[in-house]
């Protein structure tokens, strides 16, 4: 990728950048978090001496966090809020708005996060048993809230191949004091039957209700309409997808296929360190879409939605839409 034109991008938002691609830096809400944090550090790091040279600095930095995941809004939801709180007439003045955009959007991350929990707590009962899909901190705060009003939670959590993200939330749950069950993916039906909620966060939601999330949840979110099972979604504001309320889809990120063969195996199947030669393919699409049919609630830090509702609550935060961050 060139950088030409695109002024000086300070290292530290090239670390953050290569590190949400690598996913070193993961999870939605983690991510913008990160991208936020980085263009605070590109506004102290500029050098820029003029206003427009800073805008030009910024707009570059916020490029640059921007392609490297494609499918999480929350990435360009955090660098427009931020942008868009650039304000004055000199470089100083438009630095130190930018950190305390930046400030604030954190702040507001947490928080949000926080009051989501505590709407998400309210669907859980005592003694009842949540089955979890990848990691999501969202999903977290929900459990967190109904542990600490004094619930008993349980936890059947899904491992999530590729990349294992179950062991996370295997970790984080036991941290709160959770007792947790890991099963591999292919075993989740048989546990549903002992399970009361299916809970799972999103990457990104689209106007029509539909949950873009961790590959493998729409498949959950099917056997757990057949089983019967209610099936939230918790997903802070920042996961709507303002571009969806015009018709844009949510692209869905295709990453390496090495993250679908474990060390030492891809070169054991094909006899070859490198893909092709042995005429198959390895595919890993990292997302996938569960339609809003399949899903019972979307728990937000505004309150809990029907699907087909969350539409409304996207007017209201997002009025009319921009398709890139730095517009
Ligand atoms: P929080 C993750 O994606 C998972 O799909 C998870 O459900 C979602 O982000 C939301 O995570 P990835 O970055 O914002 O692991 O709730 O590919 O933490």
């Amino acid at each position: 990728m060139s950088h030409e034109s695109r002024g000086d991008i300070a290292p530290s938002v090239e670390e953050t950048a290569a590190d949400i691609a690598s996913m070193e830096i993961r999870g939605a809400a983690t991510i913008a978090d990160a991208a936020a944090a980085a263009l605070a550090e590109q506004a102290t790091f500029s050098t820029a001496e003029t206003p427009e040279a800073f805008r030009v600095e910024l707009e570059a930095a916020a490029r640059e966090l921007y392609e490297t995941r494609p499918t999480a809004v929350s990435l360009p939801n955090a660098l427009r809020y931020v942008l868009r709180g650039m304000g004055g007439e000199t470089v100083d003045q438009r630095r130190r708005s930018i950190i305390r955009r930046a400030e604030t959007f954190r702040r507001d991350l947490e928080q949000a996060q926080e009051t989501l929990g505590r709407v998400g707590a309210n669907r859980l009962r005592d003694g009842d048993t949540v089955m979890t899909h990848c990691h999501s901190t969202d999903a977290l705060a929900c459990v967190e809230a109904a542990v600490s009003d004094g619930k008993h939670i349980e936890a059947i959590v899904k491992e999530t191949r590729p990349r294992q993200q179950g062991h996370i939330t295997a970790s984080d749950l036991r941290e709160l004091g959770v007792p947790v069950t890991l099963v591999v993916d292919n075993a989740a039906r048989r546990y549903l039957d002992d399970t009361d909620h299916v809970l799972v966060g999103a990457d990104s939601i689209a106007a029509d209700g539909s949950v873009i999330n961790k590959i493998g949840t729409s498949g959950l979110a099917v056997n757990a309409r057949e089983r019967g099972v209610p099936m939230m979604v918790a997903a802070q504001s920042i996961k709507l997808h303002p571009d969806t309320m015009t018709g844009h889809t949510v692209e869905i990120e295709m990453r390496d296929e090495r993250e679908v063969l474990e060390d030492g195996s891809y070169s054991e199947i094909t006899g070859d360190d490198s893909r092709g030669d042995d005429g198959f393919i390895v595919e890993n699409p990292a997302f996938d879409v569960t339609p809003p049919r399949h899903v019972d609630a979307i728990v937000t830090e505004h309150g809990q939605y029907p699907p087909e509702s969350i539409v409304m609550l996207m007017r209201d935060l997002f009025g009319e839409t921009t398709s890139d961050p730095w517009e």
